[in-house]
């Protein structure tokens, strides 16, 4: 391929940005117009799924293609270790030129800095939504502003000095609309005068569930920070019922006030590249971290294997290959992007990586023998304040299986208290929700010895070890 036909590739990221908040997945809270642009015109994954649903975990496997017990970032605590393999270094040794503008969050620091960017702009950990730092080449720098418009400015003043010659792969990644919530100042008001529809799941009383669920320190009504994340305390003389409903709606609309920044800043980047007339051979990939919890179950926050928390959005426009408005359930993985990049780019892929390319999903021909199940796991129990169990487990297209293996010892204060083991097994065809474990119910046990065996074998496939 010359260089002008290899295609360009734009991959927005968002965090924490769940599916069932975008109106192309059938979102019951907001409207999403300019993402529905990339969905419409492209395809949409109701599968795709992250390896471990957290910030730092799933950003280094995206980078690598490879789960955490291999690229070394299994929690927040661990940094990424730059001199390892990663697309966007292959990409630039193969001619193109590469950018990270945004959030990064895999450390900072010499060892940490991002590596394989022509140029890179990251905000300073977490980041920060008002007059956030970000590190432009390893030097802090404040800038006055919101990050969301911030990183898009900044993104199209890139693309604007880019060479013409050389194909790009452009990563514009979002710190919204990850907590604590801060809207644009103009979309303060947004949603002032509607009232956000409670999910289905919002009054689950965790029965039938393990002890994790009930333990995990993620609840609306419960665990938020009244100063930060609700940026206030309910009115006096509200029930507890009443209490819970006004947190709820308190979070929800700045969360999505958080999201129609982002969604107008997609819009922003497809009307550059229609200006600029490369939209056609400029593949455009939206993408979250991991998904969240809107209060389904209760909760806020991710970590947990269950489904809100477990897929991320994986929409694609590339109108060069991908028919305009195919939808697809086959189960797509984090670990699968860079694969994909790779091919696109005539770049040979790794043995090492653990993904695979979806090219042939996104054109349309799903493989006869594509994968129909996914192993997980998460690890961070002991270092996070949600108090959310490790765990590992399978999901198949039907089942899910769970287990949460007593690595021990939650957070505060129980660290010498050894929890036993547990299972959870959801028949997903019967219960979308997973309000039902039905592990331990006889018709299952079938099931039960077939999963176990089935993750046992996705465990080795993958190179990790059971617990
Ligand atoms: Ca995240």
């Amino acid at each position: 391929m010359s260089e002008q036909q290899r295609p360009n590739i734009l991959f927005i990221m968002s965090d924490d940005h769940a599916s069932h908040a975008m109106s192309c997945y059938g979102s019951k809270v907001n409207e999403t117009p300019q993402l529905d642009r990339i969905a419409n015109e492209g395809i949409v994954f109701d599968n795709c799924f992250c390896t471990n649903s957290i910030c730092s975990p799933s950003r280094a496997a995206i980078l690598t293609g490879k789960y955490n017990h291999l690229n070394g970032v299994r929690t927040l605590a661990d940094r990424f270790d730059g001199s390892q393999m990663s697309f966007p270094k292959l990409l630039q040794q193969d001619g193109y030129q590469t950018a990270i503008i945004g959030k990064w969050h895999l450390g900072h620091g010499e060892e940490a800095d991002p590596t394989g960017f022509d140029y890179w702009s990251v905000v300073h950990d977490q980041g920060e939504y008002y007059n956030p730092r970000f590190y432009e080449q390893g030097e802090l720098k404040q800038h006055e502003g919101y990050a969301t418009e911030l990183i898009t400015d900044f993104s199209i003043d890139w693309l604007d000095k880019r060479n013409k010659e050389q194909p790009f792969m452009l990563m514009v990644h979002h710190k919204a609309p990850h907590r604590p919530w801060e809207p644009a100042p103009k979309y303060a008001t947004l949603y002032d005068d509607v009232e956000i529809p409670e999910p289905a799941t919002f009054y689950d009383d965790y029965a039938t569930r393990s002890e994790a669920a009930h333990e995990a320190l993620m609840r609306i009504d419960r665990d938020m920070n009244d100063e930060t994340d609700l940026k206030g305390s309910p009115p006096p003389g509200l029930s507890e019922l009443e209490q819970k409903k006004w947190r709820y709606q308190r979070y929800m609309k700045d969360y999505l006030r958080c999201v129609a920044s982002v969604d107008e800043s997609v819009g922003n980047l497809l009307d550059y590249l229609d200006e600029e007339g490369i939209a056609d051979n400029t593949i455009v990939v939206y993408t979250s971290d991991q998904g969240f919890f809107l209060g389904d179950h209760g909760w806020y926050d991710k970590r947990f294997m269950y489904e809100e928390s477990l897929r991320m959005p994986f929409i694609v426009r590339f109108p060069k290959a991908i028919t305009p408005g195919i939808r697809t359930d086959a189960m797509a993985l984090n670990i699968d992007f860079p694969a994909t990049f790779l091919d696109y780019a005539g770049v040979a892929i790794p043995e090492e990586m653990q993904g695979q390319s979806l090219r042939s999903i996104w054109e349309g021909q799903t493989p006869s023998d594509w994968r129909t199940a996914m192993y997980y796991r998460y690890w961070m129990h002991l270092d996070s304040s949600h108090n959310v169990y490790s765990h590992y487990g399978i999901r198949t297209e039907r089942y899910k299986l769970i287990y949460y293996y007593a690595d021990a010892l939650g957070t505060s204060g129980s660290k010498d208290e050894k929890k036993t083991p547990e299972w959870e097994l959801f028949d997903l065809e019967q219960d979308s929700y997973e309000l039902n474990n039905v592990y331990h119910d006889d018709a299952y046990q079938p099931i039960v010895a077939e999963l176990k065996q089935q993750l046992h074998e996705l465990q080795l496939a993958v190179l990790d070890e059971a617990v």
